[in-house]
């Protein structure tokens, strides 16, 4: 019979790339997004699947409105990927963040425990529950120090993921993912900004690219390796939770470099701290300058994950290297640029 998931959070990277995969496998898949002027489905249309999700309203603010979702779709496999995910935007906006990514989670958990408890169910942890660096590299039993309120809402999630499972039996897991990008990222983020921005600089669409905490070092994958790996998991006769990482880290400052040099600059550093600036060596115009308005209240320093239970138990392997994901995300925004597209995407 044909599976049928539900994913929230159809908008965004996670959203699109899953999606995919699942359609390919042959399921029905029901992609939840929350009402809006104008639904953004740039994503899921670069990957030639807009027709192919069905498409359902749900609002992880709106108890009843989860509960009709739920109702109308009862799905098998249930991804919660929709959240408030930007770390920056939750220092702003604490207590939206944990409303969303907290609580909603809880009413998503409740209602599904309600309408199709035997659903297979996916939460969207994050590396960033882990936080400050208690030891490295961070494991399924690493202890948490979250360092931001969208950390903290997101342990909460994990948390009562797990609180579902030990109380109902459900299969409800949680997945640990550090950072994953794609050239589907939302340019907020670090990588697509940088990607984006030296994109627009090479088509002299911009001046300078301005980041904020250069040192900070991160586990960088491809999303589209990861969501492969949330489709394992709730393929699993238990429910559990697992890390998935590269098991490799750099700073922003190297994926600058790296970036960089896709886009056909060769950077060179002067400076220091909030004084340094990237030059091109070729030209010696100033590329890269650091805005200290851009730091965060509190940094998470060095993310660092251990995939070995996920290769273990699930049989996932990453497939695209670090070089390969800047390539194609360099790639892929000098080609919008060129076009003039990035304002949308
Ligand atoms: P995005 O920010 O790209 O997507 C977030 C999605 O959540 C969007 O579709 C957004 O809709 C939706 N959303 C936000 N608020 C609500 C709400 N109140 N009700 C319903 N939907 C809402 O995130 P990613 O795809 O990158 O990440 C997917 C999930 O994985 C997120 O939960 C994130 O926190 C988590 N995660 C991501 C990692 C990463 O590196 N990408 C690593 C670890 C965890 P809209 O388009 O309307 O804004
Ligand atoms: P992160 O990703 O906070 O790890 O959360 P982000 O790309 O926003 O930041 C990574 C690191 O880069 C530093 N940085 C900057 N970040 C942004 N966004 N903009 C800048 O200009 C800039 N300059 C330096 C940050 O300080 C930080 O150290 C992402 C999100 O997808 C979460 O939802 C997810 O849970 C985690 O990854 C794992």
């Amino acid at each position: 019979m044909t599976k049928r998931a539900l994913i929230t959070g159809i908008t965004g990277q996670d959203g699109a790339y899953l999606a995919k995969l699942l359609l390919d496998h042959g399921y029905e898949v029901y992609g939840a997004y929350r009402r809006s002027a104008s639904i953004n489905l740039w994503r899921l249309a670069e990957l030639g699947i807009a027709n192919a999700v069905k498409l359902v309203s749900l609002e992880l603010l709106e108890y009843s409105n989860i509960l009709r979702c739920l109702d109308q779709v009862q799905p098998d496999e249930v991804y919660n990927l929709a959240a408030q995910s930007f770390v920056t935007a939750s220092f702003d906006q604490p207590i939206y963040t944990a409303d969303v990514d907290a609580l909603g989670t809880t009413r998503l958990l409740e209602a599904l425990r309600q309408v199709r408890p035997e659903a297979h169910f996916y939460q969207a942890s994050t590396s960033e529950m882990f936080g400050k660096v208690r030891e490295v590299p961070q494991t399924e039993e690493t202890p948490f120090h979250p360092r931001s309120p969208y950390g903290v809402a997101k342990l909460y999630a994990h948390w009562i993921t797990v609180n579902y499972r030990e109380s109902y039996g459900m299969h409800a897991t949680s997945g640990i993912l550090f950072n994953h990008e794609s050239p589907l990222r939302g340019q907020e983020f670090v990588t697509r900004k940088i990607t984006s921005s030296l994109a627009r600089i090479r088509h002299g669409q911009l001046d300078v690219l301005e980041l904020g905490n250069l040192d900070a070092k991160r586990d960088w994958g491809f999303a589209g390796d990861y969501v492969r790996g949330m489709y394992l998991m709730l393929q699993q006769p238990q429910a559990d939770d697992y890390v998935l990482a590269t098991g490799e880290t750099r700073t922003v400052r190297e994926f600058v470099e790296v970036a960089a040099r896709y886009a056909g600059f060769d950077i060179v550093w002067e400076g220091v701290a909030e004084n340094t600036r990237g030059i091109d060596r070729k030209t010696g115009k100033e590329i890269v300058r650091v805005n200290p308005k851009l730091y965060r209240p509190a940094e998470v320093d060095l993310l660092l994950g251990c995939p070995k239970k996920a290769e273990t138990k699930l049989g996932w392997h990453r497939e695209v290297s670090f070089e390969g994901l800047v390539e194609s995300m360099v790639r892929a925004d000098l080609d919008r640029a060129a076009r003039g597209m990035l304002d949308s995407h």
